[in-house]
């Protein structure tokens, strides 16, 4: 049952949440781990659509995560329309082409050859979906007033994560992709000045024939240090 309350004049309600013994949460820990260690990011995508209803559900799910303020700095678009998804591939790859033959250090070139990345992006028009998240710098009030948010790229990250772990949620794959300079994604989706696209995110099955690099995650030690 839940009940609320004012406190200072601001209304609050009482939380409860699903709890465990300590089996309990040794299971469910080990056992969101195994499920989330087989997320793999891709780039072989089926052209197999997806129900937009299903990508509307894993929108709200990323519009879950906590923010500075709970000013939820983001707004996704979400593109399936193939005539936008082909200019959207159009002046990635014009970018694209640009940093991996002149604006990439050579080192940064050597660290992405494991993946086996390079300027073509056929993935932006085969996906069934893109979706844009654009991290929110600032809002307007009624009066016209420009009102700064909070910690915008740590919300905007921890938004990204959640919108992943839907996406997985939901048997489908994702590529975490950020064509740079972005400006053209908010210059063809004619976003406001307000809203800096932060992450391009192709969402479908995987194709038939899908593969990705046989790489490896840190063990614990490399990445935690327990006081
Ligand atoms: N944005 C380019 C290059 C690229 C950079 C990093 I760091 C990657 O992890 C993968 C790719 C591209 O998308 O190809």
């Amino acid at each position: 049952m839940s009940s609320k309350k004012l406190i200072d004049g601001y209304p609050f309600v009482s939380y409860t949440h699903d709890t465990y013994d300590a089996p309990g949460m040794i299971s469910q820990a080990a056992s969101f781990l195994t499920w989330m260690d087989k997320r793999r990011t891709v780039r072989d995508f089926s052209d197999t659509p997806v129900p937009k209803e299903v990508i509307a559900d894993i929108i709200r799910t990323a519009n879950t995560a906590p923010s500075g303020a709970h000013k939820q700095p983001w707004t996704f678009c979400a593109v399936q329309n193939p005539d936008i998804k082909k200019v959207i591939r159009e002046e990635a790859e014009k970018e694209e082409y640009k940093s991996y033959n002149s604006r990439m250090p050579k080192e940064w070139l050597d660290d992405l050859k494991p993946l086996q990345t390079d300027w073509h992006k056929p993935f932006l028009e085969v996906a069934p979906w893109l979706i844009i998240l654009f991290k929110r710098i600032y809002e307007t009030d009624d009066n016209g007033k420009k009102r700064n948010n909070y910690y915008v790229q740590e919300s905007a990250g921890i938004a990204a994560g959640f919108l992943l772990a839907a996406i997985h949620h939901a048997g489908l794959v994702a590529l975490t992709h950020t064509p740079s300079p972005m400006n053209f994604l908010g210059d063809i989706l004619g976003r406001p000045d307000n809203e800096k696209a932060f992450l391009l995110v192709p969402v479908g099955y995987p194709a038939a024939e899908c593969w990705v690099p046989d790489i490896h995650r840190k063990p614990l030690e490399e990445v935690a240090v327990f006081y």
